[in-house]
């Protein structure tokens, strides 16, 4: 068999579906090879774009997405997306091409070493320098890509290897089972968690990995413990849950770290370093437990006294066997949190100022999206709004980046999600800064007849930066640009351009874009003039006074 050939039938094998990408003449036996695969390709404007969608695929579906791109150029434009990936644990495999190995005639031309450049971004790189390798080598690029904590691989097949002849069979993929914790560590956390007075739970990012909502939600019920959740853990419990004190979407000074405070023990599922860090932990302050696939890296202000490792479905479930919820329990503190936040979060859903302040547009996007709805956030001072005011019902329906926070996924990583999910509503909010970074994949999400709402929230500026700027005292400067048209734009590609000009007409508006099949641009004019004033004073002084 061809080389090319036995690397696409490895693919199927492991259950691949989409390869992501953009070919280059170094990739033309792998693409030949495709053409009577299961596999389909998907081709996209910019290997960046590919990245991200792969990424997402991989963080929607547990199974590593997979893109493809050129030598040189084509693999320097995935980088962001590998650490993307692997910052953010989502199971990702790039297949990069390069000139022959064995005897090349053209110098240099075109050549970096993209093995060595993929190094510190991925969990396993490794250049394919002979065909009967590539059983084994898929498939351990997959297992790394998969395996706990999940993240980026990258395979360099090289043209002269690629249309090689081979007899080497695919290896099949292990069946296996995620370890259990230990009956001594169930103990220790059971122990723990009783003889604590004011326990919390906190929810983070590995807990949206694998499905724990179910045996999380018993374990709340059950115990009553009072949970919060980080960015990448929003939605693992449904955050109407009346023991939901709230989001860690800024680090300090928030009404929640009243509660953190307060506590003497966080009990910490799926939480990961690698996001911003919803509480600190001091020296003789409250302690944690992790309850995690793996082991907690550990940080100067991140250090569990006690691991629960193993599969946390069943971690939880057993300490929900175990555990006596306790007369000594005290959470009338938390309660007390809870009730003032709620109500700042209701403050301004019903704005009619417009342009649109951030309360009002978060609100009204909940209003439309049903339980299973998918919001894909870019990277921008408004998913701090959305992290905090935007309640998520279901585990993985709010997408966003807490970990790279790269700007430019919010288009790709919904366009995935419409992929993966093709019945579920599906809208990708980015700022005028981050949608123009990735702007060119209207044009795939056109050409995949995606159904698709892009909102884009025009600030002219790099609001974000320039609400950092405010709260470290300086005067405006260096953060303003112009922009298209983005009805005009929208429409040159095919898609259906539309304008917010009132506060009261983007929820009939977004209702209707879900209405009708295609591609839909929203441009809503936002004020993100209050921003400092809430988000970096009003908060922090009014949580001080509970
Ligand atoms: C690729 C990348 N470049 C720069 C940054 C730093 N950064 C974070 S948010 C931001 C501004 C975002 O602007 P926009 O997308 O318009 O959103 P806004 O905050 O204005 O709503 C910048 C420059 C980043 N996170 N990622
Ligand atoms: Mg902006």
């Amino acid at each position: 068999m061809k080389a090319s050939d036995l690397f696409i039938k490895a693919l199927e094998s492991e259950g691949v579906e989409y390869i992501f990408g953009i070919p280059g003449e170094e990739n033309l036996d792998l693409l030949n090879s495709m053409r009577d695969s299961s596999i389909k390709l998907i081709l996209t404007r910019h290997e960046q774009g590919a990245g991200f969608m792969a990424a997402t695929y991989g963080r929607l579906t547990g199974k590593a997405g997979v893109c493809l791109s050129t030598l040189g150029p084509g693999a320097t434009n995935l980088v962001t997306a590998a650490a993307y990936a692997q910052l953010g644990a989502m199971p990702m495999l790039m297949i990069t091409g390069q000139k022959p190995i064995k005897a090349s005639k053209q110098g240099q031309f075109q050549i970096v070493d993209v093995v060595a450049m993929m190094r510190p971004l991925t969990k396993f790189t490794h250049q394919i320098s002979s065909a009967s390798n590539i059983p084994a080598r898929v498939r351990e690029a997959m297992r790394n890509a998969e395996g706990e904590r999940p993240g980026a691989a990258h395979l360099e097949l090289p043209e002269d290897i690629a249309c090689e002849e081979t007899d080497a069979k695919v290896i099949v993929r292990s069946r296996f089972d995620i370890p259990h914790a230990s009956d001594t560590s169930i103990s220790a956390a059971v122990e723990m968690i009783e003889s604590a007075q004011h326990p919390l739970i906190l929810i983070g990012a590995g807990a949206n990995r694998k499905y724990a909502c179910q045996t999380l939600t018993a374990f709340i019920k059950n115990t009553g413990i009072p949970f919060i959740s980080t960015q990448m853990g929003k939605g693992v419990i449904d955050e109407r849950n009346p023991l939901f004190l709230g989001n860690a979407a800024l680090s300090a000074n928030d009404f929640l770290h009243r509660a953190i405070e307060h506590t003497d023990l966080i009990i910490n599922v799926g939480h990961d370093v690698v996001e911003k860090p919803p509480f600190f932990m001091e020296q003789g302050g409250f302690e944690v437990i992790h309850i995690n696939y793996v082991t907690a890296a550990i940080d100067p202000v991140y250090y569990p006294q006690q691991g629960v490792i193993g599969d946390i479905g069943n971690s939880i479930e057993r300490l929900t066997r175990r555990i006596t919820p306790q007369q000594s329990w005290d959470f009338s503190r938390f309660m007390e949190v809870k009730s003032h936040l709620d109500r700042h979060l209701l403050e301004g859903i019903d704005d009619d100022r417009f342009p649109l302040y951030p309360q009002r547009l978060v609100a009204d996007v909940r209003k439309v999206m049903p339980d299973d709805g998918i919001i894909a956030l870019d990277n921008g001072v408004y998913k701090i709004w959305f992290a905090r005011n935007y309640k998520a019902h279901m585990p993985n329906t709010v997408l966003l980046d807490n970990a790279l926070a790269t700007m430019g996924a919010g288009l790709p990583s919904a366009m995935a999600a419409k992929i993966v999910h093709p019945d579920r509503r599906v809208m990708a909010i980015c700022g005028d800064g981050g949608f123009m970074m990735n702007s060119q994949e209207m044009e795939t999400a056109v050409r995949l007849k995606l159904d698709l709402v892009v909102l884009i929230l025009r600030d002219d500026a790099y609001g974000m930066i320039k609400w950092k700027q405010a709260n470290m005292g300086f005067d405006d400067f260096g953060l303003d640009y112009g922009n298209p048209d983005f009805v005009m734009y929208a429409n040159s590609y095919g898609a259906n351009g539309h304008r917010v000009t009132s506060a009261g007409s983007l929820a009939p508006l977004l209702e209707m874009c879900f209405n009708i099949p295609g591609v839909h641009l929203i441009e809503v004019p936002v004020d993100y003039s209050e921003n400092d004033r809430i988000l970096n004073h009003e908060i922090n002084e009014n949580s001080r006074l509970i």
